[in-house]
């Protein structure tokens, strides 16, 4: 067994460690000192300072900066927990694990294998996330594995890989962001998801670049617009339909760019000739005037990037609604040189990462196609098992909890993520949790979901454990440590070896470090898109950071613009896609009056479970709350501070009003950061993009009603 786990700190010890946030996809690097208690005092302190490296260039944000909160806290999970008698008590590693490779076996044999279900995150690093898929189709043998990143980066990677023939956050640099004179920021809240990035667009600003943002609400990036299309949520699509229009009737497109380097620009033009400004105004319930001026500020913009995020894409039509961002960047050409591009704004700390390497349930790691007979062989090859052995497709996150509600899954194990409160419609969601005949969850904290399991796995945080996380920009990153595991805590990839090896199938999981599994992985991803055969442990040390594609070692990886010269279809185009304009879903009703669409603030991180731990960060926002406009309040008889209870078609949760009027008047907005009857996914609706599966958590209807005037 390996030496750092299973170690009991004996005494407590100062050190100084670099190390990265365990936060957002700009991975910021830090110093961490932890001083030993001064007399009078029983705790250590600890410095944090940021450190120097390419894309926060030495910053941190409030988060970052108190992120040792949580993983020193004393909320910690030190030891296994099993239930016995109802109750979670603390039981031995040995216990834990032989009891999950006798339940995991006996469901199977009973059930079959794909009655066991695998839950990952965009949290894992790249060592973990491409063993969780290994583990599923390896050791288990289901099909069903899924993750977190479903409702996170799927509907932009889709449009990416159709409209591009790749999928990779960013196409250009971060540097790039200072010479655009124009750039579009869509449903993307920078300000408070990726603080550390805002100085490359302030100085955007100040060399003359026009910011314009899209986004129903006045948010912290808005302030930095010079035009703020406060639209209707659930109408981007439509928008950009708008957009287009103007750039083809006033010729600010790039004529030669389309007919040398794309395909389908007819379709588009034609499906354009019947678009109607006033009725893209009407829709989006924008100026036409406001919709010429963007269109005119980014068409006639010598550079220009476009950025989304989950504003757009979290949308039963974000998949066609990136595309057609992503038709107004080849429309103009602005893609592949400097200056130029577009960019997804991944989110979780390894979100790129964590969509590449097999995590998905139709994917292989390098991301390879689970479906294609010869990426199958190639992965199969490089596990040393048969093709044929090798599972096929499964389905996406939200549907597998259907299936956990049908008991078609009768078994669920999860890492790193807490699907109860994160998963839209989640009273369905945790009603199916609760009758599993058995649950595992590995995390470092008692979650929501982790309290319904019966088993729980108690991991190493960021401080201990090593391995790659993929910035947004498609960077790779070296994150190691210096300090023990606290406890009996464990790696997540070594725990996933013990259960194999439990399940007798060690000899594919026989790792003794997260570099032998990076070793592995290199060999499984070479030759396919998100190529890291190039990266080694070494070169991250020396290099820093290094993007992929990187297919040879002797590969300058530093090199972060992608299609200066060709698309990564196979003829070297891009793809125009003709996207109809069209209301979300879920439009108000007399029962339903208002538009609800959610999102974050800066000081939590997704269900809360992390920065809650944080005194500095809890104290910061202590509950949750709904932004609603002065006007609706005054017809809703809401007054600012109290309590209010929001319904939609699948239920209700209880917030605290915010009266602000920087909200559009038919719109509300809640944070996602809380679990139980402040959870706004008690709400959400869990109808799912056809293309990529990406629920609509962005637009629900709700009804609103005071808590104070009810009997
Ligand atoms: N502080 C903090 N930072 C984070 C996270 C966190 O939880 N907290 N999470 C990380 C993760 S995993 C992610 S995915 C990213 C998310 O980063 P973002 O996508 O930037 O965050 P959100 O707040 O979900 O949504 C962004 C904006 O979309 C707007 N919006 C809502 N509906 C619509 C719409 O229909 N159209 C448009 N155009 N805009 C709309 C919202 O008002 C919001 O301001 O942040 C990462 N960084
Ligand atoms: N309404 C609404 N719902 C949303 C969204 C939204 O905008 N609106 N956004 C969606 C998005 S973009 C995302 S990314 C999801 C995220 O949703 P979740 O996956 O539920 O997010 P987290 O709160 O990060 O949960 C991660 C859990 O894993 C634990 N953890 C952290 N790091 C590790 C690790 O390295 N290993 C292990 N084993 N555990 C770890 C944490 O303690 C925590 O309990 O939520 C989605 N849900
Ligand atoms: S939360 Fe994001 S921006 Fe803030 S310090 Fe962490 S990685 Fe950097
Ligand atoms: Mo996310």
């Amino acid at each position: 067994m390996q030496q750092s786990l299973g170690i009991h700190m004996s005494k407590d010890s100062g050190f100084v460690m670099d190390t990265q946030c365990p936060f957002c996809s700009v991975q910021c690097k830090m110093r961490i000192t932890k001083e030993l208690p001064v007399l009078g005092s029983s705790r250590p302190s600890y410095v944090i300072e940021g450190i120097a490296n390419a894309a926060s260039e030495g910053r941190l944000c409030v988060k970052g900066m108190n992120a040792h909160q949580h993983a020193t806290s004393t909320e910690r999970l030190l030891q296994p927990l099993v239930r016995k008698d109802g109750q979670l008590v603390s039981a031995s590693w040995e216990e834990a694990l032989s009891t999950i490779s006798s339940r995991f076996q006996a469901i199977a044999k009973e059930y079959g294998p794909d009655s066991l279900g695998v839950y990952g995150g965009g949290s894992l690093t790249n060592e973990s996330a491409y063993l969780l898929g290994k583990f599923a189709r390896v050791a288990l043998g289901t099909k069903y594995i899924d993750y977190n990143g479903r409702f996170c980066m799927s509907a932009a990677a889709s449009a990416g890989n159709k409209t591009f023939g790749i999928d990779r956050g960013l196409t250009c640099r971060l540097s790039d962001i200072p010479l655009a004179r124009c750039i579009i920021l869509a449903g993307t809240n920078i300000a408070e998801c990726q603080p550390t990035l805002m100085p490359y667009f302030t100085k955007a600003k100040e060399n003359g670049a026009i910011i314009i943002v899209i986004d129903p609400r006045v948010t912290a990036t808005a302030a930095i617009a010079d035009i703020h299309l406060q639209l209707k949520p659930g109408t981007d699509a439509a928008l950009v339909n708008g957009l287009l229009k103007v750039l083809v009737d006033e010729k600010l497109i790039d004529e030669t760019f389309i007919s040398r380097r794309t395909n389908g620009f007819a379709e588009l033009k034609d499906h354009l000739s019947g678009i109607q400004l006033e009725e893209v105004a009407d829709l989006t319930g924008l100026k036409v005037a406001a919709i010429q001026k963007a269109a005119m500020a980014y068409g006639r913009a010598e550079t220009g990037i476009i950025f989304t995020a989950r504003g757009v894409e979290q949308q039963t039509d974000g998949h066609v609604g990136v595309r057609n961002f992503l038709n107004l960047v080849l429309a103009t050409g602005k893609v592949g040189k400097s200056g130029c591009g577009y960019g997804a704004v991944t989110g979780q700390g390894n979100g790129q990462g964590g969509r590449e390497h097999g995590q998905k349930s139709d994917q292989l790691p390098g991301y390879r196609n689970i479906e294609d007979e010869q990426d199958r062989s190639y992965v199969a090859g490089v596990w040393g098992i048969d093709p044929t052995e090798l599972p096929r497709k499964g389905v996406s996150a939200y549907e597998m909890m259907e299936l956990v509600h049908q008991r078609v899954i009768r078994s669920l194990f999860v890492m790193g993520s807490n699907p109860i409160v994160s998963n839209p419609n989640a009273n369905l969601v945790e009603k199916g949790l609760q009758n599993l005949d058995f649950l595992v969850v590995a995390d470092m904290f008692l979650s929501e979901t982790a309290k319904l399991a019966d088993i729980v796995l108690p991991v190493t945080a960021y401080l201990e454990n090593d391995g790659t996380l993929t910035n947004l920009e498609g960077r790779v990153l070296l994150r190691e440590s210096t300090i023990a595991s606290p406890g009996e805590t464990r790696h997540d990839w070594s725990i996933l070896c013990q259960i194999a090896e439990e399940l007798g199938k060690k000899r594919y999981f026989s790792f003794q470090s997260a570099e032998q599994i990076f070793e592995e992985l290199r060999l499984a991803s070479r030759g396919g898109l998100a190529d890291y055969y190039g990266i080694t442990y070494d070169r991250l040390r020396r290099e820093g950071g290094i993007y992929w594609p990187c297919t040879s070692t002797e590969e300058d990886g530093n090199q972060g613009m992608m299609f200066t010269d060709a698309f990564a279809h196979s003829d070297g185009k891009a793809i125009f896609m003709p996207v109809a304009s069209r209301l979300p879903e879920e439009i108000p009703s007399e029962k339903y009056p208002l538009t609800m669409t959610n999102g974050r603030v800066l000081s939590h991180y997704l269900t809360g479970v992390q920065t809650r731990k944080s005194p500095s960060l809890a104290a910061r926002n202590i509950e949750n709350y709904i932004e609603i406009h002065p006007k609706t309040a005054q017809k809703l008889r809401v007054e600012d501070g109290e309590w209010v209870e929001v319904t939609s078609r699948r239920g209700s949760f209880n917030v605290r009003s915010r009266i602000t009027d920087k909200i559009r008047e038919d719109t509300v907005f809640v944070p996602m950061h809380w679990g139980g009857v402040q959870n706004v996914n008690k709400a959400t609706s869990p109808e799912l993009d056809p293309h990529c599966k990406m629920p609509g958590f962005k637009t629900s209807t709700v009804a609103i009603t005071t808590l104070r005037l009810r009997k």
